[in-house]
C-alpha cells in the first residue's frame, strides 16, 4: 500500500498516543491535518497560531503529556514562534509541527519560503527538518522523546511539502515503538548522596524546601508531600507549581515566604530553576549563609546553579524524593524544626489576618485584591486558574490558593502576556480529553500530619469543603482518586 508523508505523519502521532491537536489549517498541511482527523484525532482550532502553541502548552502542563501544535508554511508557523519560545522558556512539551515550502525549490522564491527551521531552532530543545518521507515516523518519535525526556522543552519539526506529497509504499516504513510515560528513565541519587544531605537535614534548624515544575513532571506530588509531613519541612513552591501539595497543608506557610527564605539555613532545591523566579536562591532573599541542596534531572542545570551547592544531584525528583524519605526515617523527626516551624506559622497567621482586612475593601473603582477575594471564594477547590497579566498575576498570587497540582496556569518565566484565554482554552480541552477517558472519583484521605498542626486558614474559611485535613474533594484530572496517577496513560 502507498501513504503519502501526510498520512505518515498522522499515522506517527497516532501510533503515539496523541488524541488532540491545536492548528490553523492551511497548505502544506492540510492533508496532515485531514489525515489525522479522519484517523479520530480532535484538532481545535483558532484564529492565530500562537494560541495553538499557548493551548498546546496549558494541555500538556495539565496532562503531562505532550502538546500538539500545526501551522501552514510561512506566516503561519513564524506565528507560532512566540507560543513556542513562551513554552521553552517555561520548559513544556509542546510539539510544534509547521508545514514549509518544497524543498527542491529551496532558494528559488517558492510560495511562503523562509528558513522556518532557522527560526525555530533557538526556542526550541530540539529542531529538525524532514528530508525523506519514509523517516517522517522517526522523526515524530524522536521529536515527542525530546519533548518529554529529562527537562520537558518544546520541539519542532518542519515538513516540506514535497516530503508531505511524496509516495512511500508502506512495507519500506519501519514504525518505532511508541514513547511510553511508564518507562522513563528515573535516575537514582547515590547513597552518599542521599546520606549527605540526610546529614545535613539532621544538622538543620531552619529547613525550606522550594519545589519546582520538576516535581510535577516527574508525578512526584505524592512522594514530595511524603517527604515534607516525614520531615516536618516547610515547603513553598514555584508559582507554577502551586497545589502541588495543597495549600491548606499544615506545612504550608504561604505569606511568611520572605521570612522563611530570609532565615534559613538549609535550602533544598527540588525540581526548579534557580532562575530570577526564586530569586536565584541567593541573597538577599535568601540566607547567605544557608546550606544548599538541590536535585534536578537535567545535569546542565546542577552546572549552571548561581550559587554554591552543598550537594547537587542528578536524579528523578520521583524516586530521590522516596530514598531521601527511606533515608530520614530515624533521622531527622519533625519536632526538631517545630520552634521554626511555630515562628513561620505566626507570622503567617498575623499576615493573613492583615491581608483579609485589605481583600475585603469595597472602594468603587473595585480593587483587584477584593477582585481576587470574589474569585477565591467562588472557585471550587479543583478549580483550574488562569493568569494573565502582571498587576493581576502578583495579586492574585498573594490572595488565591491552589489545592491540586497543575491547576494553575500564568504568564509564566517569560512573563508572555496573551496566554490566558489559549490557556484556558487549552486545559479545557484536557479536562474533556480526561473526562472521556473516566468518571470523577472522591480522592482519598490525606495522610496524617505528624507535626499533628491543624490545617489552616482556608479550610477555615471554607468548612463545606470537609473535615480538617480532608483531600480536595473531586478532581476532575484524577479518576481513580489516587493521586500521582492520571488517565493521560491510556491514551
Ligand atoms: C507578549 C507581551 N507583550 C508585552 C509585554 C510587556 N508587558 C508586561 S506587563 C504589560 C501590561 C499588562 O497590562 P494588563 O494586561 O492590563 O494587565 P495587568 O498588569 O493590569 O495585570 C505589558 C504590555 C509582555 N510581557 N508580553
Amino acid at each position: 500500500m502507498t501513504l503519502t508523508g501526510s498520512d505518515l505523519v498522522a499515522q506517527a502521532l497516532r501510533r503515539q498516543g496523541v488524541d488532540t491537536f491545536f492548528y490553523i489549517m492551511g497548505a502544506p498541511m492540510l492533508s496532515v491535518e485531514a489525515a489525522s482527523l479522519a484517523l479520530g484525532m480532535r484538532g481545535i482550532d483558532v484564529r492565530h497560531e500562537q494560541a495553538a502553541a499557548m493551548a498546546a502548552h496549558a494541555y500538556a502542563r495539565l496532562l503531562n503529556r505532550p502538546g500538539i501544535c500545526m501551522a501552514a508554511s510561512g506566516p503561519g508557523t513564524t506565528n507560532l514562534i512566540t507560543g513556542v519560545a513562551h513554552a521553552f522558556v517555561d520548559c513544556t512539551p509542546v510539539v510544534a509541527l509547521g508545514g514549509s515550502s518544497p524543498a527542491a525549490l529551496s532558494g528559488h522564491g517558492a510560495f511562503q519560503e523562509i528558513d522556518q527551521l532557522a527560526m525555530l531552532a533557538p526556542c526550541t530543545k530540539w529542531s529538525a527538518r524532514a528530508h525523506h518521507a519514509e523517516r517522517i515516523p522517526e522523526l515524530v518519535d524522536r521529536a515527542i522523546r525530546e519533548a518529554m525526556s529529562g527537562k520537558p522543552g518544546p520541539v519542532y519539526l518542519d515538513l516540506p511539502g514535497d516530503v508531505l506529497f511524496a509516495a512511500v509504499d508502506e512495507a519500506r516504513v519501519a514504525w518505532p515503538d511508541p514513547w511510553d510515560p511508564a518507562r522513563r528513565p528515573r535516575p537514582a541519587a547515590s547513597g552518599a548522596d542521599i546520606e549527605a544531605i540526610a546529614d545535613l537535614l539532621a544538622t538543620a534548624e531552619k529547613p525550606v524546601i522550594v519545589a519546582g515544575m520538576g516535581v510535577l513532571w516527574s508525578d512526584a506530588e505524592a512522594e514530595l508531600q511524603a517527604f515534607v509531613e516525614a520531615t516536618g519541612i516547610p515547603f513553598y513552591t514555584t508559582p507554577q507549581s502551586r497545589g502541588a501539595i495543597p495549600e491548606d497543608h499544615a506545612l504550608c506557610y504561604l505569606t511568611a515566604r520572605a521570612t522563611a527564605f530570609r532565615e534559613a539555613d538549609l535550602i533544598l532545591v527540588l525540581g526548579t530553576r534557580m532562575n530570577y523566579i526564586i530569586g536565584h536562591a541567593s541573597p538577599p532573599r535568601f540566607n547567605a549563609a544557608a546550606k544548599v541542596v538541590r536535585i534536578d534531572i537535567d545535569p546542565g542545570e546542577i552546572a549552571t546553579s548561581p550559587r554554591r551547592l552543598d550537594v547537587g544531584v542528578v536524579a528523578d525528583a520521583k524516586v530521590a524524593l522516596a530514598q531521601l524519605t527511606l533515608a530520614a526515617r530515624g533521622r531527622v523527626s519533625p519536632d526538631r524544626f517545630a520552634a521554626w516551624r511555630d515562628r513561620l506559622r505566626g507570622q503567617n497567621r498575623s499576615k493573613l489576618d492583615e491581608q483579609e482586612a485589605i481583600l475585603g475593601n469595597d472602594a468603587t473603582p473595585i480593587h483587584p485584591l477584593r477582585l481576587c477575594r470574589e474569585l477565591r471564594d467562588f472557585m471550587a477547590r479543583d478549580t483550574i486558574l488562569c493568569v494573565d497579566g502582571q498587576e493581576i498575576l502578583n495579586y492574585g498570587r498573594q490572595a488565591i490558593p491552589t489545592f491540586e497540582p497543575r491547576h494553575r496556569l500564568n504568564s509564566g518565566t517569560f512573563g508572555t502576556m496573551g496566554v490566558g484565554l489559549p490557556f484556558g482554552l487549552g486545559a479545557k480541552v484536557a479536562c474533556l480529553r480526561h473526562e472521556r477517558h473516566g468518571a470523577r472519583h472522591a480522592g482519598p484521605p490525606q495522610a496524617a500530619d505528624p507535626s499533628g498542626h491543624q490545617p489552616q486558614r482556608w479550610l477555615d474559611r471554607r468548612p463545606e469543603e470537609g473535615a480538617a485535613g480532608a483531600r480536595p474533594r473531586l478532581h476532575p484530572l484524577r479518576p481513580d482518586g489516587r493521586g500521582a496517577r492520571l488517565p493521560r496513560r491510556t491514551g
